[in-house]
């Protein structure tokens, strides 16, 4: 071996200043490391907590929606029997909390005596709903503002939706868009009907009315 040859491995002086480097710049890698982590920890903070929502014991509701619309007679071509709820049956998860949007495609059918009790709201979340008027001839026009009400006025009244196993009784609004949540329990299967005489013959009590298929049907809250 000649003089002044070293093994490769030997270390030499000339790799100083390369340890130097890199240990300044583990320094500065540990440091922004460091900021990062801090940074994270505070505005990731809801991040965590919701990260966290599957591992709970009672999982979380299923949150769904649900599309329904009221034709008129007329639009279907059966103006002997009236108008009719599409679809008029359903299936909705159970133990969820689902938005229910109604466009009413059809006018009011006042209603009156007894029956008025059925214009208020009752067993939606906050017994509440939102309607927003809209053009018939144009029904992705609203032509006023969505209010959020407990109720209609009984002669705005052109159909309800009625659950009395449930408690659920939602007054539609002639010409309307019309959303409300509800909250759905365990399962079963629920009828529903439309307390407004909106069918065909005497009282508007025939046709449509309690029909199957136009004004009734039947919701499956399904396990
Ligand atoms: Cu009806």
């Amino acid at each position: 071996m000649t003089t002044g040859a070293r093994p490769s491995y030997e270390p030499t002086r000339d790799i100083g200043p390369a340890i130097l480097a890199i240990s300044v710049g583990a320094l500065l890698l540990a440091a922004v490391v460091l900021i990062a982590g801090y940074a994270t920890s505070w505005g990731g903070h809801l991040r965590l907590s919701q990260r966290a929502a599957p591992v709970a014991l009672v999982a979380a509701p299923v949150h769904s929606s649900l599309a329904l619309s009221i034709v008129t007679g007329t639009m279907l071509g059966n103006g002997a029997l009236g108008p009719a709820y599409v679809p008029s049956s359903f299936t909705l998860p159970a133990h969820a909390t689902i938005t229910v949007t109604v466009t009413d495609f059809d006018n009011a059918t006042p209603l009156t005596g007894a029956l008025t009790r059925y214009a208020t709201v009752t067993g939606t979340v906050g017994d509440a709903m939102q309607v927003q008027p809209i053009d018939l001839l144009s029904p992705n026009t609203p032509t006023g503002a969505v209010r959020t009400l407990h109720g209609l006025p009984p002669a705005q009244v052109a159909h309800t939706l009625t659950i009395p196993a449930l408690g659920i009784n939602v007054p539609m609004a002639g010409a309307a868009r019309i959303t409300f949540t509800l909250r759905t329990g365990r399962p079963g299967t629920y009828a529903w009907e439309c307390m407004d005489p909106c069918g065909s013959g005497p009282g508007g009590l025939g046709g449509a009315m309690g029909r199957p298929g136009f004004m009734a049907g039947t919701i499956t809250v399904a396990a």
